[in-house]
């Protein structure tokens, strides 16, 4: 067997045993054609499949490995934390330093509860605000992901989106009509779902730079908007920051355009790569949780010790003077070279960057919502996907998909990536 019919294998014998062969949708490759790669281990800004091929890694495990894969201290840190115990399920002092880290980057958080999962974070985070507020409803927006509680699976991005269940089967009439549905970057649309049932609305929750229909950065005054829209009517923002928490700043999306939510949610990079997450804000809504107030949340694994230690020795990395400004002048770079090798074709595309999180669509027009992400080009996303793969380039598999580099990302990566990308594009 060739290293193409042994893939191919590999991927049958999965499905036998694992729904779709994978154990997130994304990762099967089905709406960008061919059989997943099955990765064997990554180093730097590389991963390596089973077959030893190299590929520059853009995906990072979809945003947490902003130090690059493996850095040598985080890895020192989780060993030296493994040898300790792999878990208690009893308090550590690990989990107050990491809680006080976060409070000293992320002035809006004030008291932090550590979780192993996005979604846990933001359904938890969800629940606290119905409980603050005792509102049943909340306002999401359209393509908008944060993770698969049911009461997000409504109009979905990531791979709901993807596959084409923005709204998932499963999530009750209930769960579903106490989520209202708004458009991203259309004040207008919240202002309508405010006039009509206001007094109903517990929070607002977004992701305040979108990630999961492809990259949408908010414009001007949509995120003050909804700050004001919030602010007197005893209604919660949540800025879900699960990928842009210590990624578009340090400080996060919150940080980059000013404004305070009332919780945020973070995960990703908080976790150097192992399941950490969280979520925090005012000491007044925080202190509405067990065992200080009534609203439950609870997690064997949560604020697990190696989990923890991946994440202070990231915390770490990404503290160091000039780390943001190089990502960023990396990730300019990424941009130009990209927007430079589709330039030289006749291909109509659009590409749109925050920090080190990028999406390249397929379309003649500006990508700003919901509607304009649908309406690029995904088979040729996939065809532009496959081309990369092809070079040893290896891309977020979903036009709903941010692309994020790392600081290992470095000039001669970067030149290579270029040559490769130009390759890429004439092949099309
Ligand atoms: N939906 C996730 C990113 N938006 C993908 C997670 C994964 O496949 O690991």
């Amino acid at each position: 067997m060739n290293n193409v019919e042994e893939n191919t294998a590999r991927y049958d014998r999965a499905r036998k045993v694992i729904p779709g062969g994978v154990n997130s949708p994304v990762r099967a490759f089905k709406s960008v054609g061919g059989t997943p790669v099955f990765i064997d281990r990554a180093r730097g800004p590389y991963l390596y499949d089973t077959d030893g091929k190299e590929y520059v890694d853009f995906v990072l495990s979809w945003g947490p490995m902003i130090a690059g894969h493996a850095p040598e201290s985080v890895v020192d840190a989780v060993r030296a934390a493994a040898e300790k115990g792999l878990s208690f399920g009893a308090v550590t002092e690990a989990e107050t330093q990491i809680a006080e880290r976060i409070r000293g980057i992320l002035p809006s958080v004030e008291k932090v509860r550590l979780v192993c999962s996005g979604t846990e974070a933001t359904m938890a985070a969800v629940r606290l605000a119905r409980g603050a507020t005792a509102r049943e409803k909340i306002v999401k927006f359209r393509g908008c992901y944060h993770g698969h509680g049911d009461s997000f699976l409504v109009q979905a991005g990531s791979g709901a989106l993807t596959f084409g269940n923005p709204s998932s089967p499963g999530v009750t009439r209930g769960a579903a009509q106490d989520t209202l549905i708004a458009e991203f970057n259309d004040l207008g649309s919240v202002q309508k779902l405010f006039a009509a049932q206001g007094k109903d609305i517990a929070a607002i929750i977004v992701e305040p730079v979108v990630g999961n229909m492809g990259v949408l950065a908010p414009e001007p005054g949509f995120l003050e908007g909804l700050r004001a829209l919030c602010d007197g009517r005893n209604t919660l923002l949540i800025f879900d920051e699960v990928m842009t928490g210590f990624r578009v700043s340090l400080r996060g999306a919150q940080g980059l355009y000013g404004i305070t939510p009332d919780l945020t949610t973070l995960g990703k990079v908080i976790g150097g790569g192992l399941p950490l997450a969280a979520y925090g804000g005012r000491a007044d809504l925080m202190d509405r949780l067990s065992p200080e107030g009534p609203v439950y949340q609870a997690g064997t694994l949560s604020g697990n010790p190696l989990a923890v230690a991946a994440g202070l020795a990231t915390l770490d990395l990404i503290m160091a003077p000039g780390f943001y400004d190089r990502l960023e002048a990396l990730s300019a770079r990424w941009e130009n070279d990209l927007g430079a090798a589709l330039a030289r074709s006749p291909l109509p595309f659009r590409i749109n960057r925050v920090g080190s999180m990028m999406t390249v669509f397929f379309s003649g027009k500006n990508v700003r919502d919901y509607d304009s992400a649908v309406a690029c080009d995904t088979a040729l996303f996939g065809r532009f996907f496959q081309a990369c793969l092809r070079e040893g380039l290896y891309l977020a598999p979903s036009q709903f998909e941010a692309g994020f580099l790392s600081i290992a990302h470095d000039e001669a990566v970067l030149a290579r990536v270029a040559e490769k990308t130009e390759r890429a594009v004439r092949s099309l």
